[in-house]
């Protein structure tokens, strides 16, 4: 049960709905009634509002709901469950996070090949946040000290170039200096 809430989109999405579930209830029931109540300053029929709100409402729900189901697989737990599946070879790295740095088994990869990054902190909460060479964030982890198990996440790069790695946990007074670099090459080179 707790694999299923926090190592798959489903969870995730479940335990959203959950939370949503006292607010779908009681926000149509509080409009639904203040419909009759105070029609004032509009003249238009009441009635007819409570049925346009209730039309909007079913819209805003159904396109909430639609956006959530069709983002699910690009959530980093779900892909990463689908390439362990069916993937033929992925590559290992180990991750160790300590202030202000981190121990990378291999800091080169392959375009197309999967590499799995199992990141583990030793001492502090820390990040391990890794960045497209255009500067936009392809996946981040937070890293909780104390697990047994390092957490791990499997990417496959697509592009060749040189990827930063940056901590987003604020660790202390070095923190902005936690950084390091992933060499992606083409295959076969
Ligand atoms: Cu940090």
């Amino acid at each position: 049960m707790l694999d299923f809430i926090y190592q798959t989109g489903w969870g995730a999405f479940t335990l959203m709905l959950l939370f949503q579930i006292p607010f779908l209830l009681i926000f149509p029931y509080i409009v639904y009634r203040k419909s009759f109540v105070n029609a004032a300053p509009s003249h238009t029929d009441p009635r007819k509002l409570s049925r346009l709100e209730t039309v909007w409402l079913i819209v805003a729900i159904t396109l909430f709901i639609a956006a959530n189901v069709y983002s699910i697989n690009y959530m980093p737990m779900v892909r990463t469950a689908a390439t362990e599946s069916s993937a033929a070879v992925i590559q290992d790295v180990d991750v160790t996070a300590r202030s202000w740095s981190y121990e990378i088994s291999n800091r080169q990869f392959e375009v197309g090949k999967p590499v799995r990054f199992s990141v583990k902190s030793v001492d502090t909460m820390h990040g391990f946040t890794v960045y497209h060479p255009n500067g936009k964030i392809l996946f981040n982890m937070m890293l909780i000290p104390g697990l047994e198990k390092a957490s791990s996440l499997v990417y496959t790069f697509t592009e060749p170039g040189k990827y930063k790695v940056r901590c987003l946990e604020y660790c202390g007074i070095a923190h902005h200096a936690m950084q390091d670099e992933l060499t992606v090459v083409e295959s076969g080179s």
